[in-house]
């Protein structure tokens, strides 16, 4: 017989991380941000990745060691990674550093559009690692980079 959905135990899985002050999204700039709150944006990435047979991991930390860590946790644990580092893109290279080190997809994700605003946002050491960039789409770049992740990490 053959088998239309993925065994549970050969899902993928795809580390989704989100760095500094996201946490705080839907109570502030709603304009920049949308009004959705993280919850919002982990409930909707869970639905979607059960759509497509993949197991999510869906994190936020204020803090860049954190991330550090998940990341450098990931190069066992996940398949691809998509990663909203926050304010930390434009500032971290031991982020970028650990992702150097994760030889699978890196999807970098931003809600709003880093390149439209002020110039310091412009630039982005996640980019320098990473597979692709979704940015401006709001919470449904999230949707976009676990399409992108899976369609990338798929058995064929
Ligand atoms: O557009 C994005 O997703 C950003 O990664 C969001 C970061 C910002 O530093 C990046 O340049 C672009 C900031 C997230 C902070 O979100 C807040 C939400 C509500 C209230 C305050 C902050």
């Amino acid at each position: 017989m053959t088998l239309l959905q993925p065994d549970d135990a050969m899902s993928k899985t795809i580390f989704i991380l989100n760095g500094p002050n996201l946490n705080l999204l839907g109570t502030r700039e709603p304009d920049i941000y949308g009004a959705e709150t993280l919850a919002d944006i982990e409930t909707a990435s869970h639905a979607r990745a059960l759509e497509l047979g993949i197991v999510i991991e869906f994190r936020q930390t204020n803090l860049e060691g954190d991330l550090v860590n998940w990341i450098q946790e990931a190069r066992s644990k996940a398949d691809a990674l998509i990663l909203n580092a926050g304010a930390y893109t434009h500032t971290s290279i031991a982020i970028l550093d650990a992702l150097r080190a994760f030889d699978k997809p890196v999807i970098e994700v931003h809600l709003s559009n880093i390149f439209r605003r002020e110039d310091y946002r412009k630039h982005s050491y996640v980019s320098e690692a990473a597979t692709g960039i979704i940015s401006g789409f709001g919470s449904h770049g999230y949707m976009l980079g676990i399409d992108a992740a899976a369609k990338l990490i798929a058995r064929n």
